[in-house]
């Protein structure tokens, strides 16, 4: 038996990986937000990189144990939470799989310049790159998951960074995925699927977008 407390950020997409695998797990577990803005000396005591997502685990009869980095946890769940497997039988998928989610956080770097982005030469540079990686997931994404026909731990990485680009999408009209039939039909299962939904507090979408006007950048300026 293990109890699990995930440390979290609201906003996180790296967080929301974990709890989609858990919930797809129905697994229980604690969640804690905390102020990446102001981050308590606890905090900072067990997160060796002073980022969310951190996973304190903690088992009979043994100090509480901190996994961090979100794909780390998340073949940490895999290995010891019981429910459907995220993650293929074989070796070699399950070693692509592990690519398309490094892939995946890439993207999300890539869309983080996107939404900071203060001048229009920038904003279209991170737009190309972005739309790039898209055209590329276009060539590999079977359907309706990622790989077939059962959700993965690739869906549940790639799940947030589709919520972000609907978020962005609710009031920049980029239509990211309109010329991508395989990744627009992706993603619209993946936002509508409940662990997904589930992953985030119910003000989300309104924070979300406050956050992303606050960060100033070219694309939202545009728009405002
Ligand atoms: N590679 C990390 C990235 C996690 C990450 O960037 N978390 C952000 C929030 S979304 C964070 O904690 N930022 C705080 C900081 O960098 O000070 C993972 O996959 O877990």
């Amino acid at each position: 038996m293990q109890r699990l407390t995930l440390i979290s950020s609201p906003l996180c997409p790296f967080v929301q990986r974990a709890v989609i695998a858990l919930k797809e797990k129905t697994e229980p577990f604690d969640i804690v937000y905390v102020d990446l803005a102001d981050k308590p000396d606890w905090f900072l005591k067990i997160s060796p990189l002073g980022k969310v997502p951190v996973l304190k685990v903690e088992r009979e009869n043994a100090e509480p144990a901190i996994v961090f980095e979100s794909a780390v946890i998340l073949e940490y769940l895999e290995e010891t939470v019981p429910g459907p497997k995220l993650h293929p039988e074989d070796a070699l998928d399950r070693a692509q799989h592990r690519s398309w989610i490094e892939f995946c956080s890439q993207m999300l770097g890539d869309f983080w310049r996107l939404t900071t982005a203060k001048s229009e030469p920038e904003s279209t540079a991170a737009l190309a790159t972005l739309g790039d990686k898209l055209q590329r997931l276009e060539m590999v994404v079977a359907g309706p998951f990622f790989s077939g026909a059962s959700f993965s731990n690739v869906d549940a990485a790639f799940a947030p960074l589709f919520r972000q680009i609907d978020m962005l999408e609710a009031v920049v009209d980029i239509g990211f995925t309109r010329r991508l039939p395989r990744v627009d039909a992706w993603r619209r299962v993946l936002l509508a699927r409940q662990s997904v939904q589930e992953a985030v507090p119910a003000d989300y979408a309104q924070r979300y977008l406050s956050h992303l006007r606050e960060r100033g950048g070219y694309i939202l300026q545009e728009r405002d």
